[in-house]
């Protein structure tokens, strides 16, 4: 039915948000994905996480490349700023668009195949930037929009619907983001709202770049046994490390836990991310540590799920960059060019 418009007016007695907002604002079109896609979940997590946080629609960017992922904005955020770049190109345009106006929160949406096949140097790129961004890949190990070939997440030895072996080795996003210095990282179901939403809302909170991978899968192409992206291989083999509770700045902190059992990490924004610890020994804020843990569990077949890697006083790009803090699109060309005279100046200054 995807050919119906979604209905304009709203139940009187739909709860609203701080900005009078109810969840409808957040939404988009009507989805045209196959039923039971992943996908759609995590389009539904966004539009919980966007409206709990009180988020002004028209201060989100999202951007995206080219996939079934990559077509997810047009089902949530329907009142934000959108741009569907070409396939594996989303982090450079971001990039660009951050740099003009940081004034937005930046939502890029990938999908393995744009981020680890064809969009891996810019993935790569835009992480080791500190790019303030958060950044979804909805991993599903395939090429969905194309029907279904391996994409680079596709674990060695799993098998596709015909049964074809994948001999190649898996890129894991999260071990690269970490590796490249992102200052949020973590890994999430799109089965798991509960997981799924904060992390979500820490990550949008947070100031640098963001990665979230979500296992989401693909019940045309890749959801049968043999498969290691399935709903019940993930169900199955899914570890979480912690979970996350978002407190907003604005909201006092009143929960009791025991000691021993509760991190708090607080962000820039003077956001609280209250990470409640399920795996013994597990360290959030050692990114060396992150890295070895994730390796065992992996080479195990497990899945660790969960934040697993923050630094909450990480720069950006634009502090690395010393950029002004009003927005370069908001100045004027005064302003954008320093004349005639500086530039003789630095000219000399390179005699
Ligand atoms: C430059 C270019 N090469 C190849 C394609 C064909 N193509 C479209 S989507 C896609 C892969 C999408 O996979 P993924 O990012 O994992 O998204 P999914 O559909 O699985 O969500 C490919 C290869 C294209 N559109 N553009
Ligand atoms: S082909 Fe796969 S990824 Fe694409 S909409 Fe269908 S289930 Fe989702
Ligand atoms: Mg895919």
């Amino acid at each position: 039915m995807t050919y119906l418009a979604k209905p304009k007016l709203h139940h009187p007695t739909l709860p609203k948000n701080a900005r009078g907002f109810t969840r409808r604002d957040y939404e988009g079109r009507v989805s045209t994905l196959c039923a039971g896609c992943g996908h759609d979940s995590i389009s539904a997590a966004l539009i919980q996480a966007c409206w709990e946080l009180d988020i002004e629609p028209h201060r989100v960017a999202k951007l995206s490349g080219i996939g079934c992922s990559s077509k997810t904005p047009d089902y949530f955020l329907g009142n934000s700023h959108g741009f569907n770049t070409v396939h594996g190109r989303m982090p450079s345009v971001l990039t660009g668009a951050n740099l003009a106006n940081r004034d937005l929160l930046y939502l890029g949406v990938s999908g393995d195949g744009d981020s680890a096949s064809i969009g891996l140097g810019q993935f790569a790129h835009a992480m080791r930037r500190g790019v303030n961004m958060t950044y979804i890949v909805e991993n599903n190990g395939v090429y969905g929009l194309t029907k279904g070939q391996f994409s680079a997440t596709a674990d060695q030895g799993s098998k596709s619907k015909k049964g074809v072996v994948n001999t190649d080795s898996a890129i894991d996003l999260v071990a690269m983001a970490l590796q490249l210095g992102a200052s949020y990282v973590a890994r999430s179901f799109s089965g798991d709202k509960e997981q799924l939403v904060p992390l979500i809302k820490g990550a949008l909170a947070h100031r640098g770049a963001a990665l979230i991978d979500v296992i989401s899968p693909c019940v045309a192409f890749n959801n049968h046994a043999g498969s290691t992206k399935s709903y019940d291989y993930v169900r199955a083999h899914n570890e979480a490390v912690n979970r996350l509770d978002f407190i907003p700045n604005r909201d006092a902190i009143t929960a009791m836990y025991a000691p021993g059992e509760v991190i708090e990490v607080q962000q820039h924004d003077g956001s609280v991310l209250r990470l409640r610890k399920l795996s013994q020994g597990y360290d959030a804020g050692d990114r060396i540590a992150a890295m070895t843990h994730i390796a065992a569990f992996e080479s195990r077949g497990e899945i660790l799920t969960g934040l697993l890697f923050v630094n909450a006083s990480a720069e950006d790009l634009h502090e690395h960059l010393h950029t002004v803090d009003a927005p370069l699109n908001s100045l004027n060309a005064a302003e954008l060019c320093p004349g005639a005279a500086m530039l003789a100046a630095i000219n000399a200054d390179m005699a």
